[in-house]
């Protein structure tokens, strides 16, 4: 549906247009002609419930706001600030049931599609680590689940069997290889599930799509401004939030690379991550989540690998592609980094130990 920016503008009180902006996966997002705001057509396939998103979004930013408020810092700049309708809603629906919703444009930051210095992922593992401790005491059971199972990977995985089995696309035979990866490694999928239900892992309130480019940095500084994409803030594992970043972080090339020989888990990353987490974040872990972070890179490594195989099947309809066989180019880019970290596991413990 292509719609009329303008016109979807003037329901905020906005006048102008707006340009494509950013390299999300999943909603469309634009930046004003005045550079002032973001404008997003949030995919109504991926979030059936806009009430469910906006009222997280909304709980959680006020409770943000609220805490950085005492702490004398920069609400406007360190958390999403939702503009609402003229009507005054936090979304506009349209008569074709997309919706749409407005934030303030964070100027002056840049986001980053992979690490380029160990120093930018250890700033973005501050970032994340902060963003946790200010939702800490945020109470879980206000938020809605938008996504129900986002990171249960015994569920993703009986998915994936179903879109096998139902092969929509026809495109089953040819990734057999790959199918294989993700069935040799179904023992994977229920570890950090039986270390919530035995509660040595608790459930926090969590980001679950921590990737680099979910978090502003400041364009002078380098320094962590803020996390976004709120979407799916949720109760959840803080392993969730350890492993997507460093599933998307450690990599050694960009997440969709198809020349495989360039993907591999930066240990040097791993350590800027771990260091820069573990230094927020250390006193307030059990001793289960410190022992399983590192398989937590390889578990949301699989998962997402995993997913991205699934919609391939499924004949891509879920993630934006801009190419043939883009999702399938991700999914072996995920696997090739899932063997390097199974490879590189003991040392990846070793370096966690360093900063417990
Ligand atoms: P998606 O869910 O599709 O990933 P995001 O909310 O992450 O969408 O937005 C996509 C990109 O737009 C981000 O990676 C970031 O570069 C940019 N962006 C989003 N919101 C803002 C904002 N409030 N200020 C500045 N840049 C933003
Ligand atoms: C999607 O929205 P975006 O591009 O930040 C996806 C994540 C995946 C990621 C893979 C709601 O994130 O779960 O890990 O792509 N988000 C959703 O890059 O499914
Ligand atoms: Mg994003």
């Amino acid at each position: 549906m292509n719609y009329n920016l303008t016109e979807v503008l003037a329901r905020f009180g906005i006048s102008g247009s707006a340009s494509r902006y950013g390299n999300g996966h999943i909603n469309d997002t634009y930046l004003t002609d005045d550079g002032k705001y973001i404008l997003q057509r949030i995919n109504a396939n991926v979030f059936k419930n806009p009430d469910d998103v906006m009222n997280n979004i909304l709980a959680v930013t006020k409770h943000m706001r609220e805490s950085l408020k005492k702490l004398g810092r920069d609400y406007e700049r360190e958390t999403m600030t939702v503009i609402n309708t003229v009507g005054g809603k936090p979304y506009y629906l349209t008569e074709e049931g997309d919706f749409f919703r407005v934030y303030l444009f964070i100027s002056d930051t840049i986001t980053y599609q992979m690490v380029e210095d160990p120093e930018i992922f250890y700033n973005a593992a501050k970032a994340f680590g902060d963003f946790q401790k200010m939702i800490a005491d945020f109470p879980a059971d206000k938020l809605n689940e938008t996504i129900k199972d986002f990171h249960n990977t015994k569920v993703r995985y009986e998915n994936f069997k179903n879109s096998v089995a139902q092969n929509k696309s026809g495109r089953a035979e040819e990734v057999e290889e790959e199918i294989k990866f993700v069935t040799d490694r179904e023992h994977y999928c229920d570890v950090v599930n039986q270390a919530i239900k035995d509660k040595t892992v608790p459930l926090r309130v969590t980001h679950n799509d921590t990737k680099l480019n979910n978090v502003l940095m400041d364009k002078e500084t380098g320094k962590g401004v803020c996390v976004i994409d709120l979407d799916t803030v949720m109760p959840g594992s803080l392993l969730y939030d350890c492993g997507d970043s460093l599933r998307f972080g450690t990599n050694t090339a960009k997440e969709d690379e198809a020349d495989l020989s360039k993907v591999s888990c930066s240990l040097e990353y791993f350590e800027a991550f771990t260091k820069g987490f573990m230094e927020v974040m250390s006193d307030t872990m059990t001793e289960k989540e410190i022992e399983l972070l590192p398989f937590s890179a390889i578990l949301m490594t699989f998962e997402c690998g995993m997913r991205f195989l699934a919609d391939h099947i499924d004949g891509d309809t879920y993630f934006r592609i801009s190419r043939p066989n883009h999702n399938l180019d991700r999914a072996r880019n995920q696997f090739k980094l899932v063997y390097d970290m199974e490879q590189k596991l003991p040392q990846m413990k070793e370096i966690v130990n360093k900063y417990r």
